[in-house]
């Protein structure tokens, strides 16, 4: 049982709103309430129900604010102990004079993700779950909200747990060997447990190879629009946007800085950089500009290639072509409220392979066939690749993967061993590790090292 002393925190964010709420949390949480807060029309509160009444500093008997608080009772709170919340007035000073209160009753300042340190402790959500928690505090899309929701309702645990049972079940497989090798019954081949390791394998490297997905989902995808001087490219950022964010002038190499906004796109973020055009230029400043959209493009998870329908081609759209070779990407080809100089055939023939859009950045109405195809070529980035209802499922936090990692090469340890006709004692301790590595997930085994670094990203009062 975790020992614990009684925690306060505003559970609001800081600054001025209409409601802010303070948490208690620990064995004496219930007295501490009691101390500060007067309920109006009854004497004591029922747990689960909200109460009017007064905050008062004890010392004095002075009333801070007319309040409602609720209590509930251990093990049935987030955190599985005792938890009172104040709903005080959202203002600063009085958020603080009431935390005040409780540190004087003998409260602690709570360090920051310690009431879900302590729901994970008390057992009353594993540490993916407490992850999750973060994570929907953080989500910037309904895809980021998507992934954390569906971990904090258990689906990744779930998933998790069963593919360490597979991986137990096996380790018990080796066990009856170790134990019965001299006996007269039948014992799995060493072809049969080499191969259900094999099967292990396979679904472990999927829900690995989610991560890649999960990030975008999660942090949104970075997109980066590329294409020579005047293509339109900053047009195309504002009308994305919906203001003026770039500058935009008929001026060639107008934009020098790359220019970073985010925009939602269906369930997606998109973050869009708006770069200088790409040309052969002698221009210092403008010189240390394309640098940035090659890096820009570089870093990309999809190109966004423009071109100017009403010019020829020039070396540099032929530069662009080649930056979207084996990229996913979206091109763009633009001014074609002007007369035509070329046609998507055109950039076929250079060696163009993406999807083409004759667009005008100019003519507002456009916008929504341009989102329409951009988040068609999200879609494409974030879909999962095969086919099964496991593939749905997506990991989005580095921990998981690296996990995913190392019970990925135990087991692939294990089915060389198993296959070089190893002792079982040597294959069952490869088992054994990536049984570990896949209970790391859910915290099953976990130091303390590894919740430091989960719960101090968490802000104070989570
Ligand atoms: N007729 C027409 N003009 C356009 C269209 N899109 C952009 N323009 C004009 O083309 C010029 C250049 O547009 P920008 O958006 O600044 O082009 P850019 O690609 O950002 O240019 P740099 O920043 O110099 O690389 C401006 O005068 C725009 O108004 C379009 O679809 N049709
Ligand atoms: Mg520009």
């Amino acid at each position: 049982m975790y020992a614990a002393d009684t925690i306060v925190a505003p559970a609001t964010a800081p600054g001025i709103g209409a409601v802010a709420i303070v948490r208690l949390s620990g064995p004496r949480a219930f007295d501490i309430l009691g101390a500060i807060f007067r309920p109006a029309h009854c004497a004591e509160l029922t747990p689960r129900m909200m109460r009017l009444g007064d905050v008062v500093d004890p010392a004095t008997g002075a009333r801070i604010d007319r309040a409602l608080a609720v209590v509930m009772r251990r093990p049935a709170s987030f955190t599985g102990e005792d938890v009172a919340e104040i709903q005080c007035h959202g203002g600063p000073f009085v958020v603080r004079r009431i935390v005040a209160l409780a540190l004087d009753a003998g409260a602690r300042i709570a360090e920051p993700g310690e009431f879900t340190r302590r729901a994970f402790l008390n057992g009353r959500i594993d540490l993916a779950e407490a992850e999750a928690v973060a994570d929907i505090v953080a989500a910037r899309s309904d895809s980021g909200l998507r992934i954390a929701l569906e971990q904090l309702s258990g689906a990744l645990s779930a998933r998790v747990a069963e593919l360490r049972a597979q991986v137990v079940a096996i380790r018990a497989h080796l066990e009856v060997e170790i134990d019965f090798s001299d006996e007269d019954i039948r014992l799995p081949s060493r072809r049969e447990t080499a191969a259900e390791i094999e099967r292990l394998i396979a679904d472990v490297a999927v829900l690995h190879d989610s991560f890649a997905r999960g990030l975008l989902m999660r942090d949104g995808v970075r997109a980066t629009i590329v294409g020579k001087p005047n293509a339109g490219k900053s047009s195309l950022l504002n009308l994305l946007l919906g203001t003026d964010r770039a500058i935009v002038t008929a001026i060639a190499g107008t934009t020098r800085d790359v220019i970073e906004d985010s925009v939602q796109l269906g369930p997606y973020a998109l973050v869009l950089n708006d770069t200088a055009g790409v040309r052969d230029s002698t221009d210092d400043v403008e010189r240390i500009g394309i640098e940035r959209t090659m890096r820009s493009a570089r870093d990309a998870d999809l190109l966004i290639a423009m071109f100017d329908s009403s010019r020829p081609l020039e070396p540099a759209d032929l530069d662009v072509i080649r930056l979207t070779a084996g990229r996913p990407g979206l091109a763009i080809l633009n001014k074609r409220d002007l007369p035509a100089a070329i046609a998507a055939g055109d950039l076929r023939e250079h060696g163009l392979n993406i999807p083409i859009l004759p667009f005008s950045a100019i003519h507002l109405d456009e916008a929504g066939a341009l989102r329409a195809e951009l988040t068609k070529a999200i879609a494409a980035l974030v879909a999962p690749s095969a086919v099964s209802s496991n593939a749905q499922l997506t990991i989005s936090r580095e921990r998981h993967r690296d996990a995913l990692s190392m019970a990925l090469e135990a087991l692939k340890n294990a089915r060389t061993s198993a296959l070089s006709l190893m002792p079982p004692e040597i294959v069952a301790v490869d088992i054994m590790a990536a049984a570990a590595a896949l209970g790391s997930i859910t915290g099953e085994v976990s130091s303390e090292d590894v919740l430091d670094a989960i719960f101090r990203d968490f802000c104070i009062g989570k």
